[in-house]
């Protein structure tokens, strides 16, 4: 083993508004520190904003604020997203930060002098929202094989990386190494990208059509090229190139990533690393899609899952074990609300809530709540302390395959196991005799001592949860104190630990409660929808007899005028055919008053009078509205005044 455990996630777009893609590789990264700190090794735990670049340029311009001020203003999101989810990083690092900037600056320079960069004319197709350039070949039906967007031409001159060079040393590497990129499918998808010929890499942009980048050390009306910047944050953060190779955490044991970013990191990152004379991680992760009803999350689409709001709903630690348990790393999820409540109540209410609620009852009743002290064993004891021991070397392989969701349902076996060891011994039947009693205290002591060896192994994905659980067994030592070396031996719980029950861990989502959560998901989708296509929601349903409250009625306008030091109201004088009323209308900025006299318009006519501006309205016309225009609703016929309209 070795002894410094060095992991990543990717330094996120600033300008993104952070969704659970971004948690989940987030929340991923810290389960695997938290587990390698428990094993006593020294882990450094990096994430960051991804800060420089023609998107942030615009969008700060868009705003009216100096770059700067943007990204100051908005990498505040991840941090503070980052702390709601207990993300226990060792360091955040952002792209403009001098300590980033000075170490791109330098390998730049030092790549230059090398030959490793060199000048060109660039002529070929360009995505601006991509920053990338691309051949005729690479293009899709005419556009940018990545967004699909339309790409303009250009040539212009530009500094390139040797990267072609490397390409048959990386397929070596790829193939000696069968653990540097996973998973497999993602390792083969490589292998076949490198098939084709690799080119050199355009790692410039000039200033003159993008400031907002690293200034090239060697020529100042250029900037770096947003990903050869970005990559270089995970050396970076360790300072300049002697000390990454002596700071004890380079090469990085994990660098987790989502598919979408698998080439720039097996394919650029690892040219660039052999290129400066740096190792190459140990591995390269990249993790499978979530999406929402099938549908890719963006901000565009307006169906960004928004962690707050699932916290605010469900909690810290459901979101990070509903995130690890659902979906095996590496491929491909859906995230739905209905899946979400299932977990909560089948395996954290029924499974786990219930180990804990059972077993400090008994305690409580049997015992006055302190751990009784184990009597005479039993055969049947051995199968559940079989299972700790076992389930304390599979949890350890499958940590280093990073299969998130095998771990839980390893510790969820144990669970199992300690729940049927319960039934089985039936300490409830135990109590009634007295030769039963001699086994009761052992019964419920390894039924408290499962729940010990339960705090520890899930303490990495529900780090307060644990907190709890170990409070509530009256344990006074942190997981994080004791670490993995706490499992080592069954019986570790001093008989006599005063337990402390407390609220139950994990509440079950009751099926009336449930079903407003998903009405309300529902609802939330629709107005999504609703907002992509530019339409307005529906609105909650009404019965017929809250329509017919409402009196519609036809009126002809006798009189209009415009109201002083109001743009958006008119006064009209409006008959009913009964009586005239006076209507205060906003429609002013979609028609001249003396458009509307003699028209015959439809008055909501039994709505409490209000006064607007001071006037009072006794009345309102119908109007539909978009965001450009206001139309006052008529007919295509004449109808007397007065007349019903329904
Ligand atoms: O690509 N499902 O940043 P980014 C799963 N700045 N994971 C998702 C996801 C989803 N729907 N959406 C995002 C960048 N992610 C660059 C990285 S690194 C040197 C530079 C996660 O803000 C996933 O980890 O677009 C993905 O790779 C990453 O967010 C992309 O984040």
């Amino acid at each position: 083993m070795t002894e410094r455990f060095y992991i990543t996630t990717p330094i996120y777009y600033v300008n993104d508004v952070p969704h659970i893609g971004h948690a989940y590789t987030t929340i991923a990264a810290d389960v695997a520190a938290r587990y390698h700190r428990l094993k006593g090794q020294e882990v450094f735990f990096l994430t960051g904003t991804d800060e420089h670049g023609q998107k942030v340029q615009e969008a700060a311009s868009k705003r009216g604020v100096p770059a700067q001020q943007h990204v100051d203003e908005l990498h505040v999101r991840f941090k503070e997203l980052w702390a709601r989810f207990n993300i226990s990083n060792t360091d955040f690092i952002r792209t403009t930060e001098e300590r980033h900037t000075r170490v791109v600056q330098k390998i730049l320079q030092d790549l230059f002098d090398r030959g490793e960069i060199y000048r060109d004319t660039y002529e070929g197709w360009y995505c601006t929202p991509c920053e990338r350039f691309f051949t005729e070949k690479d293009l899709k039906e005419g556009n940018c094989p990545e967004c699909g967007r339309a790409v303009g031409q250009i040539s212009e001159a530009n500094y390139f990386f040797k990267m072609s060079q490397y390409q048959n040393w990386l397929i070596e590497h790829i193939n000696s190494n069968p653990g540097f990129v996973r998973p497999e499918s993602r390792k083969n998808e490589i292998l076949g990208f490198l098939k084709k010929p690799l080119g050199d890499l355009c790692i410039s942009r000039p200033k003159e059509r993008l400031a907002w980048g690293v200034p090239l050390p060697f020529d100042d009306q250029y900037v770096t090229y947003v990903w050869f910047d970005a990559l270089i944050n995970y050396v970076s953060v360790h300072g300049q190139v002697p000390e990454i190779k002596t700071c004890g955490y380079w090469p990085a044991s994990h660098h987790l990533i989502g598919k979408d970013i698998l080439t720039t990191h097996s394919v650029y990152w690892s040219t660039m690393l052999k290129a400066i004379g740096l190792e190459l991680p140990d591995n390269i992760f990249a993790h499978g899609w979530w999406t929402v009803n099938g549908q890719k999350m963006s901000k565009s689409l307006f169906n960004v899952v928004e962690p707050n709001k699932l916290i605010d709903q469900f909690g810290v630690d459901v979101i990070r074990y509903f995130l690890m348990r659902e979906v095996p790393f590496g491929l491909d999820g859906d995230f739905s609300h209905k899946a979400l409540i299932g977990r909560v109540n089948s395996d954290l209410a029924n499974n786990l809530g219930n180990l804990l609620n059972r077993t400090l009852n008994m305690i409580q009743k049997y015992y006055g709540g302190a751990i009784p002290t184990p009597d005479v064993t039993g055969p049947e004891d051995e199968p559940l302390k079989a299972k700790a021991r076992e389930v304390i070397a599979t949890v350890d392989k499958l940590f280093s395959e990073l299969a998130f969701n095998k771990i839980l349902m390893a510790i969820w076996e144990f669970l199992d196991a300690a729940n049927v060891y319960i039934n089985d011994t039936a300490p409830w039947n135990l109590a009634k005799t007295d030769e039963g009693k001699k086994r009761l205290g052992t019964v419920l002591y390894n039924a408290a001592e499962a729940l010990r060896f339960a705090s520890v192994l899930l303490h990495p994905f529900m780090p307060a949860s644990a907190v709890t659980l170990r409070q509530q067994l009256g344990l006074s030592a942190t997981v994080e104190d004791e670490g993995l070396a706490s499992l080592d031996a069954w019986g570790k719980t001093a008989p006599g630990t005063q337990t402390q029950p407390g609220a139950q861990l994990f509440p079950r989502i009751e099926e009336k409660e449930a079903e407003k959560i998903l009405a309300a998901a529902e609802a939330e989708e629709k107005a999504d929808e609703a907002q992509a296509s530019g339409i307005a929601p529906i609105a909650e349903q009404v019965t017929i007899e809250d329509f017919m409250k409402l009196d519609f009625r036809t009126g002809v306008i006798l009189e209009a005028e415009k109201i002083k030091k109001s743009k958006k109201l008119l006064k009209l004088k409006v008959d009913i055919g009964l009586e005239q009323r006076q209507v205060v209308a906003g429609i002013a900025e979609a028609y001249e008053p003396e458009q509307l006299v003699g028209r015959t318009i439809i008055l909501v006519a039994n709505l409490k009078p209000a006064k607007l501006m001071g006037i009072e309205s006794q009345g309102m016309i119908l109007a539909g509205s978009d965001s450009e225009k206001i139309v006052v609703a008529g007919f295509d016929q004449e109808l007397p005044k007065g007349s019903k309209v329904k």
